[in-house]
Parts: C-alpha cells; structure tokens; sequence
C-alpha cells in the first residue's frame, strides 16, 4: 500500500484518559529537559544536548503505541525519544554527566542514549547513521518470526543522506516492519528546509519508495497516536514498512540550552508562532474542555514528576565516575 493520509484533530474520537496520560508523558519530558537546560551552566554535564522542547508530541504520541519489545533507534536530538520509550531517567542523566552509572557506562553522553529492557536500541550522533540499524533491527525481527516492530526516528536532514533512500527502498522491497518517523522541525542546525531540499512534502519521498505513508500534525499528540497506530498495526501484520511525516518546531537552539533568536537564521514571527502551537497548551484546552484534567490535578502530577527529576539528579550526581583502570574496555582497537 502507497497512501498519503493527513490526520487533523478530530473531537469526536478525542479519548480523555489518552489524553491525559500522553499530557503526562510530555510534561514529564519537558519539565526533564528544562531542568537539563537550567542546570547545564553548573558544567557538571560536559557533553553537547540537543533538547527536543516544543517537539513532545510526537515522541508521546508514537510511544503510546508501541509494545516494550517494540526497537526504536534515534538520532542526536534523542531524549524525548528515549524517555517516552520508557528509557531509565538515571542512567540518562548519570551518561550526561560520564558516570559509570550511565546507560553507556559514561563513555557515550546526550547522544548514545540506549535501554535494551526499554527496547531502546540505539542513538547515534551521525545524521542518518542510526537508519540502517533500525532497518536490520526490522530484518532481524522478522528473520526470527517476532511480531514486534522498529521505529527509526529522523529529522528532515536525514532525508538529504544516501542512506536513508538505501534504507527506505530496502525496508520497503522485504517488507520489514519498519517505520520511518521523520520529525520535521524546518531547520538543519542554521539552514532552512527551503535552502536545502525542492518545494515538494517530505512525505513524497515516503511514497516514491513504496512505504506505507502518513502526514501528521508534529504539535497534536492524539492525532500522531491515532496515526502511529494505524502504522504499527500496518507494519505488524507484515503488511510492510511506513512512514510518517510530522511537522513539528524546536523551540530552543540546535545544540545546548539556550533560546536563540537573535541570531536572525529565523524570525520571532515564526517562533512565535510555533510557540502558539504548544503541543501541551493545546492539549490541555482540549482535556479542560472534556473537564479531564483540572490545575489542581496538573500540579500534582508536576509535583509527582519534580520529586522523580530531584532524585535522578541526585542519584546522577553521587554516582562515580568510571575508574581510570577501565579507560579501554570495550575499545574494538586501541
Ligand atoms: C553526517 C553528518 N553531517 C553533519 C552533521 C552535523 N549535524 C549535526 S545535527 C545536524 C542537523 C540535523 O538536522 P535534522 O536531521 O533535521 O535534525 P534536527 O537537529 O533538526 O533535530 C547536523 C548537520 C552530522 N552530525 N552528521
């Protein structure tokens, strides 16, 4: 199947209890990240992050619709993807500050998040690089008969790499079930979307590869899980690979934890914009008008969720670094 399907907001199939649970996914990662961001100035965590704050949605909305076996494998900017995967807050926090206690033992940082319980396989800072072992986690699945699915998580620079056309025309031909999810956010580092790639939808790459294609709305977390659920039951019969297009907005600079507006690569007309976007302001108008979800109980769950962050970065912050005797372990070469 070759189709290109535009989800838009549709209240009468507005669930409240999703609702609520994927707001909670998304203000847990932002209120994550804000506090990444707060407290970066301390240079405690000394590697580079890319945070996905205005960009929730669609990690929260793709997440609610997978299984734990389910693969995911993502790319630099890969918090939120991790986090809504069910990846462990203090091994993340512990890798961002080198400790031994870190997902990848303190060697890796921001960009090599993984969780093999969470069936979060990999992040890698290389645009694209992560495509093809999605792909072969997809081949591996269905050469040992799993049900299970890999979503591969890009941005839209990734689409400008060879791989990911190899990739797509390859998961695509075996039918793998595989999902490319390509979050739009207009911009490679400083460059827009219209400087690099011809005036045509992301998504007509999608298509032209044969894979099962959907646009979404990036800012609208129940429409991308209504969208990813339809994909994940797709690429689950074996019916073949898909791919999603969201758009989508980061609302701070590419690489650390500032805003940057005044560098001029884009306007505050258009930030400001997207901000008006809020994938989480808006979800909330829609619970509070289904009378889902009310302050008192917002607050309480961003207490519940400040408790978890304190005490991560606690734990993060007591754990030890890694000893010096273990500096080449899990070297290939020396
Ligand atoms: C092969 C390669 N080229 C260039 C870079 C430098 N680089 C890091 S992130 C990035 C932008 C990627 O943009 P996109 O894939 O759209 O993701 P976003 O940062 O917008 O989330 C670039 C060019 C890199 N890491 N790898």
């Amino acid at each position: 199947m070759n189709t290109t399907t535009t989800h838009s907001r549709d209240e009468a199939a507005f669930d409240p209890v999703l609702g609520v649970s994927l707001y909670r996914e998304m203000v847990r990662i932002r209120m994550i990240e804000e506090e990444i961001a707060a407290r970066y100035g301390e240079e405690k965590m000394r590697c580079p992050v890319h945070l996905s704050i205005g960009q929730e949605a669609v990690p929260a909305g793709i997440s609610a619709a997978l299984r734990k076996t389910d693969q995911v494998v993502s790319t630099h900017r890969c918090h939120a993807h991790y986090l809504a995967k069910g990846g462990d807050l203090k091994a993340m926090l512990a890798e961002m500050m080198g400790r031994e206690a870190g997902c990848c033992a303190g060697r890796g940082g921001s960009m090599h998040l993984f969780d093999r319980d969470a069936g979060m396989l990999l992040s890698l800072p290389i645009v694209a690089a992560s495509i093809p072992v999605g792909v072969g986690a997809a081949m591996a699945m269905k050469q040992r008969g799993e049900d299970n699915v890999a979503v591969i998580y890009l941005g839209d620079a990734s689409v400008e790499e060879g791989v990911f056309h190899e990739s797509a025309n390859f998961a695509a031909v075996r039918k793998l079930p595989a999902i490319f999810v390509c979050e739009n956010n207009l911009y490679s580092v400083y460059t827009p979307l219209r400087d690099r790639q011809p005036d045509r939808p992301i998504s007509e790459l999608g298509r032209a590869h044969g894979l099962h294609t959907v646009e979404v709305d990036g800012n609208d977390a129940l429409g991308v899980y209504r969208a990813a659920t339809e994909l994940v039951a797709h690429a689950r019969s074996g019916a073949g690979a898909c791919f999603m297009l969201a758009d989508t907005y980061r609302w701070r600079e590419h690489c650390g934890p500032n805003f940057d507006n005044t560098l001029g690569y884009r306007t505050v007309a258009e930030f400001e914009d997207w901000k008006g976007r809020d994938p989480i302001e808006s979800l909330i108008l829609r619970l509070e008008g289904k009378g889902a979800l009310d302050a008192a109980e917002r607050q309480a769950m961003a207490n519940e969720i400040t408790a978890e962050i304190t005490e991560a970065f606690a734990f993060a912050e007591a754990a030890p670094f890694p000893s010096i005797a273990t500096a080449a372990d899990n070297l290939y070469a020396l």
